[in-house]
């Protein structure tokens, strides 16, 4: 089953650090909303599951506000309990059409592929909205990652759903990245970890519109 996604995604698809502040974490972001992000996900490795609540709701409010989907990583229960457009699920997350049953037709429901199309072709079939393939590029915000090619992006196209490029994209090598087929860039430091998270934001869009 394939659903409905609104807005039409292509553009940056903006991941948060682990930040066990919530306020700061919040100040943060709402710049980058306004900037022009896509879709937004939480993904905190390192918040108990009290401080991930806290943090996704305090996030949900502020995407609603800028009308960003907010998508959670990771856990289904969450989105559900915040309110969230969307999931995003990895191999040890639980069932893609699991999550698609309890957050509905219209949900984003994600699918963590790394470099593998096997992966992604069962997961469309179950229901998933988007594959995600990575890391495309090195990487330091994940600790074991898989490594995927840009070959396997443009090989994705005939999933009929939208790819989501990450690991390691920046500003500078995104062109390529979207040249091989990527709808979206799932980037983390090169956002966060900019000097200027904003111009960086900017110029992430930049590459979309070129
Ligand atoms: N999955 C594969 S790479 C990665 C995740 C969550 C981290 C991406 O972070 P960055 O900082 O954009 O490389
Ligand atoms: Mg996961």
């Amino acid at each position: 089953m394939k659903s409905a996604i609104t807005p039409a995604p292509l553009g940056l698809y903006l991941i948060t650090p682990d930040d066990a502040d919530t306020a700061r974490l919040l100040s943060r972001t709402l710049p980058l909303l306004e900037a022009g992000v896509t879709w937004l996900q939480y993904r905190n490795k390192t918040a108990d599951s009290a401080l991930r609540h806290e943090q996704a709701l305090a996030l949900q409010a502020l995407c609603l506000d800028a009308q960003v989907p907010l998508i959670i990583n990771d856990e289904v229960d969450l989105a559900k309990a915040v309110g969230a457009a969307g999931v995003h699920l990895g191999s040890e997350d639980g069932d893609i059409a699991a999550a698609r049953a309890l957050l509905g037709a219209q949900a984003i429901v994600g699918a963590s592929c790394y470099d593998d199309l096997q992966r992604a072709a069962a997961a469309v079939a179950l229901g998933a909205s988007y594959v995600a393939f990575g890391a495309i590029f090195a990487t330091r915000s994940k600790a074991s990652t898989r490594q995927a090619t840009l070959e396997l992006l443009a090989q994705a196209a005939y999933l009929g759903v939208p790819r989501v490029a990450i690991g390691g994209i920046t500003p500078d090598n995104a062109p390529a990245v979207i040249a091989a087929g990527a709808d979206m860039v799932a980037v983390i430091s090169g956002v966060y970890e900019s000097p200027d998270p904003v111009a960086a934001v900017h110029a992430y869009r930049r590459c979309f519109q070129a």
